[in-house]
């Protein structure tokens, strides 16, 4: 089978430029956002603690760019597969280096959108630690991406606008007498644009509240759960169901406290409206209520802006013990929650207390909270 025997005239440059620029601006904001995501899950003493939602729109977007740039890396790859016959299959040493290149492209685009995918349906079936791999593959395919639109530099910029045309279609090898192609180009194109509609209103709506109605795919509705609220973890597996009788809250620092739920709620008690941004794509508001976290620590002596370990219950898991920057301390709006929507937080969502804060991601919102130090 050789190149020239594909029959349909869409496996031409021109359509393969306009889907690989809508395919770049997804793949650009997906690696982007999620660049900083990985970055603030290490809880950076730079990250700011506003705007309050700021995480859970960026990883909102990331996770709805990935999915987006699903269905068009599928129509990117059908428009160019006939290049995969190309004969002779190598011309030259240049010739063989960009097809190994494009196969590395190829493999580590479909597995980190497969791997991000499997991420948000919180499943793993790999034995690797998925979000080093997920960075990893998205360095790998985006160096990737970047040779490969320098090596075609020419031919974008020959089919980057249409009016080029005529000139072009003299040349494309794979265009039949079938008429003019522009129509046919223009109605591909809508469907590609009506697929990435659609999967982007069925699934977008676990971030975006206003479209939460249409949320029929996404692994999350963000309002189903205890309280109104999903749960990742939940206290059986995190073994955190029945709270031991002496349970209280230490505070390390000069005068290290030790208080009691009922201490606790003696505190004066505030409100803050903040989400819960998970990783995975799903976000929720709610109401909290609690002690701010910067009142902890005036008790025990710590001077506002100090770094903090926050450990929980927990008794393993990657999130038992986490870390709190200085800004995010000291924002009023940090609270150790112990309640919810004005209930008393269900033993899913932390109880006796958790950690919420602006600005960060959902699995920094440490739940069965038992020590909070220096850290
Ligand atoms: N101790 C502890 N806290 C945790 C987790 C955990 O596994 N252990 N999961 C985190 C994750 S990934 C998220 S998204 C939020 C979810 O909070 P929720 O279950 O109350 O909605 O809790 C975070 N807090
Ligand atoms: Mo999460």
């Amino acid at each position: 089978m050789r190149e020239g025997t594909f029959s349909s005239a869409l496996h031409d440059p021109r359509t393969a430029v306009v889907l690989g620029r809508w395919l770049g601006a997804a793949l650009l904001t997906c690696f982007l956002t999620g660049l900083f995501s990985h970055l603030v899950q290490e809880s950076p003493a730079w990250l700011p603690s506003r705007p309050v939602n700021g995480y859970r729109v960026t990883q909102g977007l990331h996770v709805i760019s990935g999915i987006a740039a699903v269905p068009l890396l599928v129509a990117k790859l059908w428009t160019v597969y006939p290049k995969l016959f190309e004969w002779p299959p190598v011309r030259s040493v240049l010739h063989a280096l960009e097809r190994l290149g494009i196969a590395v492209l190829v493999a580590a685009m479909l597995l980190e959108l497969l791997t991000g995918l499997f991420n948000t349906l919180q499943w793993y079936p790999w034995p690797f630690p998925f979000r080093q791999t997920h960075f990893w593959l998205g360095w790998l395919a985006t160096g990737g991406l970047l040779l490969h639109v320098a090596a075609k530099l020419p031919q974008i910029r020959t089919h980057w606008r249409r009016a080029r045309r005529a000139a072009r279609n003299t040349g494309t090898t794979g265009t039949t007498g079938t008429g003019p192609v522009e129509p046919q180009r223009r109605a591909f194109l809508t469907a590609v644009a009506a697929s990435v509609g659609l999967v982007t209103l069925t699934t977008a709506g676990q971030s975006v509240p206003w479209l939460r109605s249409l949320d029929l795919f996404a692994p999350r509705r963000p309002d189903l759960g205890p309280q109104g609220l999903p749960v990742n973890r939940t206290a059986a597996q995190a073994g955190t169901t029945t709270l031991p009788a002496d349970w209280r809250l230490e505070v390390g620092g000069p005068h290290p406290v030790r208080l009691s739920l009922d201490e606790l709620a003696r505190l004066p008690q505030y409100e803050a409206e903040l989400p819960i941004a998970c990783v995975e794509g799903w976000s929720a508001s709610a109401r909290w209520g609690g002690v701010r976290i910067r009142d902890l620590l005036a008790l025990a002596g710590v001077p506002a802006g100090t770094a903090l370990r926050i450990t929980s219950l927990e008794l393993d898991g990657p999130y038992r013990v986490t870390e709190l920057p200085a800004e995010h301390a000291r924002d009023p709006l940090t609270l150790l929650a112990l309640r919810v929507n004005g209930e008393v937080l269900a033993p899913d969502h932390g109880y006796p207390a958790r950690i919420i804060a602006p600005n960060r991601p959902g699995v920094l919102q440490t739940k069965w909270v038992t020590r909070i130090e220096v850290g």
